[in-house]
C-alpha cells in the first residue's frame, strides 16, 4: 500500500441549509390517528408485516421492543403490546404523500425531496437567508420570520436570541450575528420547530428534524434526540464538522453499507472479512478510519474498484468520512421515476400459487399507477374533469429471486423485461380485469422467459413487477403534455444517474431482446437507505413494499 498518497481532507460548504424530517414511529402514527382507540396514550403497538414487526411506537420501546423484531419474541418482551398488521400500505403512503405536499408549500425553490414514506429534505438556504436580510438586530428576541416575501403577514414569531430545539455543539457566549454560518442555523432552527409544529397541529404527527448545512449531516444529527425533538449541527468550521463525524459509527453514515464497512474493517485491522457481512456488526468509528494513513481517496477507489464500480467512489467515501455531502436536495417531482410493487415468500413452488401472487401484485400495481398517475383534466380540454394519464411507463419488468440452495442461503435475482401493454392505460376497463389480462399476456411470457432461472423447480422468494421507462404525456395526448418530454427525460436521467453504475451482479441476459439487462438496481425509491439496510439484516422483514416516485437516496456502497 502507497502511504505518501494524498489525503488532503475535502472542503466543506457551509452555505446551505438543509432541514431533515423524519417522523416519528411512522405507520404506529398512522394507525393510531386513524383509530386513536387502538392506543391509548401509554399503551405499547406494534405494526406487524408477516412475521416481523414494522415499527413499533414509543410507549413499545419503552418496554424493551424493538422495531423489525419477529412478532413472537416481541410479545414475550412486552406481552401487552398490541398488534395492528400493517400489510396494506396504502394509509401510509397516503399520509406520507399528504404531509409532503404540506411541508413542500412552504418551500420557495421547490427543493424538498421525499426519502421513503417518512423522511423529507428540504433545502430551506432561499428562505433563510431571505430573513437574515431583514434581521433587527437590536430586537432579535422579538423576530418575525417571513415564510413569504410577498405578503408581510405570512410568518412565525420566534426569539433568536437561543436556538429552538437542541444544539449539538457548543453555543458561543457572544455570538457573533454577523457570522452568516451561525444565523443560517440559528433561523432554520426556528423555521425547523415552527414547521414541525405545524405538523403536529393540523395533521397530528410528531417528527424530528435534523438542521445542518447538507443532507448527510442533517439526517446524522437529527437521530441525536428521538422523538418529537429537533437538532441543530451548530458546525461553523471544517474541524467542527469533522470531529462531530468522529465519533459516528462507520455504519451509521447514510451511503455507508455493510459489505464497505466490513471490507473497511478488514482493511484497517488485518482481519480476514466476515463471511456474511449483513450479520456483521462493525463497530468502527469514522474517525478511526478517517486517520489511519491507509486510508485516501485512492486507496478506498482501489477498495471499491470492480465490474460495476463507480469512478469516483473513493473520493465520496472520502468526504463522507468528513461529513461532505455535495448532493443537492432533489426538486421534488409530480410523476415517479417508476412504479413497483414486491412481495417476498418463504418459496413459491406451485403455477397456481404463482398466479395468485402476480395476479395480486398485478391488481396493487394498476391501483399504483392509477393513484400516481392520473391526473384530472381540469380546463386544457373541452371536456374538462377527465382522468387523464400524466405519464405513461412503457416498460414491465418481472423480477424473481429464487432459492437455488437454501441451506446454502443461495439465492439469484433475475430479471425479464418487455413493452407494458397498452390495454392498461384503458379507464373503462376495471382493474380487476385489466389485472388478469396483464398477468395471461405480459407477464406470464416474462415469467416463461425466466424459467431457466429457476434450477430444478420454482421456489420463489420473492417477485417484483415494475412499470418502468416513464413517458410523459402520450400520443394521443391533447394537451400539450407533451411538451415536457426532453425536460422529462432530462430530469429521469438526473434522477437514475446515482444509480447508474449499480450494476445487481446477479442480474441476467434480457436474451429475447438481446439487450442486457444490466439496469442497475434502481433502490426502492420509498425506502431510505436505512430500509435498504434493514431489508438486508432479515430480508423476512420486507413484506410487500409498493416502490415509486423519484425521490433518489443516495448511493449505497455495499
Ligand atoms: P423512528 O423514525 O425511529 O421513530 O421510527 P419509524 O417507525 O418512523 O422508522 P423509520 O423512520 O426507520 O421508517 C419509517 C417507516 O418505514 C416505519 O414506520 C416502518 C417502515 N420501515 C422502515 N424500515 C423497514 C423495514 O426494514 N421493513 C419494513 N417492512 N418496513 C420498514
Ligand atoms: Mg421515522
Amino acid at each position: 500500500m502507497d502511504f505518501t498518497q494524498p489525503r488532503k481532507p475535502p472542503t466543506h460548504s457551509h452555505n446551505r441549509l438543509v432541514l431533515q424530517f423524519d417522523y416519528d414511529c411512522f405507520y404506529a402514527q398512522v394507525h393510531t390517528n386513524l383509530n386513536p382507540s387502538l392506543a391509548p396514550p401509554g399503551t405499547p403497538l406494534g405494526i406487524k408485516q408477516k412475521n416481523i414487526l414494522a415499527t413499533c411506537n414509543y410507549a413499545a420501546r419503552a418496554r424493551g421492543v424493538r422495531k423489525l423484531m419477529l412478532v413472537t419474541e416481541a410479545c414475550k418482551v412486552c406481552p401487552e403490546l398490541r398488534l395492528v398488521d400493517g400489510e396494506d400500505l396504502t394509509p401510509f403512503r397516503d399520509v406520507s404523500k399528504k404531509l409532503f405536499g404540506f411541508i413542500r408549500g412552504f418551500s420557495w425553490c421547490g427543493r424538498v425531496e421525499r426519502l421513503g414514506l417518512d423522511e423529507i429534505f428540504m433545502d430551506v438556504t432561499d428562505l433563510v437567508d431571505h430573513n437574515i436580510s431583514c434581521l433587527n438586530r437590536n430586537g432579535l428576541e422579538s423576530s418575525f420570520f417571513y415564510l413569504s416575501k410577498r405578503d408581510p403577514e405570512k410568518g412565525f414569531s420566534c426569539d433568536l436570541t437561543k436556538f429552538a430545539g437542541m444544539v449539538e455543539g457548543e453555543i458561543p457566549e457572544n455570538p457573533n450575528y454577523d457570522d452568516l454560518g451561525f444565523l443560517r442555523l440559528l433561523l432554520g432552527s426556528h423555521l425547523a420547530l415552527y414547521l414541525r409544529t405545524r405538523i403536529e397541529d393540523d395533521y397530528g404527527y410528531t417528527s424530528t428534524c435534523g438542521v445542518s448545512t447538507n443532507k448527510v449531516l442533517s439526517k446524522l444529527v437529527g437521530a441525536r434526540h428521538k422523538p418529537c425533538n429537533q437538532t441543530t449541527l451548530l458546525a461553523l468550521t471544517d474541524g467542527d464538522v469533522t470531529n462531530f463525524m468522529g465519533d459516528l459509527k462507520l455504519r451509521s453514515v447514510p451511503g455507508i453499507g455493510f459489505k464497505m464497512a466490513s471490507m473497511l474493517e478488514s482493511h484497517l485491522t488485518g482481519h480476514s472479512p466476515p463471511d456474511n457481512p449483513h450479520e456483521y456488526e462493525s463497530k468502527l468509528k469514522v474517525g478511526e478510519v478517517r486517520e489511519s494513513p491507509k486510508i485516501s481517496p485512492s486507496s478506498l477507489e482501489k477498495m471499491l474498484s470492480g465490474p460495476g464500480a463507480e469512478r469516483g467512489a473513493g473520493s465520496r467515501i472520502w468526504q463522507l468520512l468528513h461529513g461532505v455531502d455535495p448532493s443537492e436536495v432533489k426538486e421534488a417531482s409530480d410523476v415517479p421515476s417508476q412504479i413497483s410493487i414486491e412481495d417476498t415468500y418463504k418459496g413459491l413452488s406451485t403455477m397456481p400459487q404463482i398466479l395468485e401472487e402476480l395476479h395480486r401484485l398485478s391488481h396493487s400495481l394498476l391501483r399504483r399507477m392509477k393513484g400516481d398517475l392520473l391526473t384530472r383534466d381540469d380546463g386544457a380540454r373541452a371536456d374538462a374533469g377527465e382522468q387523464r394519464w400524466l405519464a405513461r411507463p412503457r416498460t414491465l419488468r418481472l423480477s424473481i429471486r429464487s432459492w437455488h440452495n437454501m441451506h446454502a442461503q443461495n439465492y439469484q435475482r433475475a430479471s425479464r423485461s418487455g413493452p407494458l401493454p397498452n390495454f392498461v392505460f384503458d379507464l373503462q376497463s376495471d382493474t380487476e380485469h385489466l389485472a388478469e389480462r396483464l398477468v395471461s399476456e405480459a407477464l406470464l411470457p416474462l415469467l416463461r422467459r425466466l424459467s431457466s432461472e429457476k434450477g430444478p423447480k420454482w421456489n420463489l422468494q420473492l417477485i417484483n413487477i415494475c412499470a418502468a421507462n416513464m413517458v410523459m404525456g402520450a400520443a394521443e395526448d391533447r394537451s400539450g403534455v407533451g411538451r415536457n418530454i426532453a425536460s422529462m427525460f432530462k430530469h429521469q436521467d438526473e434522477a437514475l444517474r446515482p444509480w447508474r453504475v449499480m450494476h445487481d451482479g446477479s442480474e441476467v441476459d434480457d436474451k429475447e431482446t438481446g439487450e442486457r439487462n444490466s439496469r442497475p438496481h434502481v433502490p426502492d425509491p420509498e425506502e431510505t437507505p436505512n430500509e435498504v439496510q434493514k431489508a438486508q439484516v432479515g430480508n423476512s422483514a420486507r413484506t410487500q413494499r409498493d416502490i415509486g416516485g423519484a425521490y433518489s437516496p443516495w448511493i449505497e456502497y455495499p
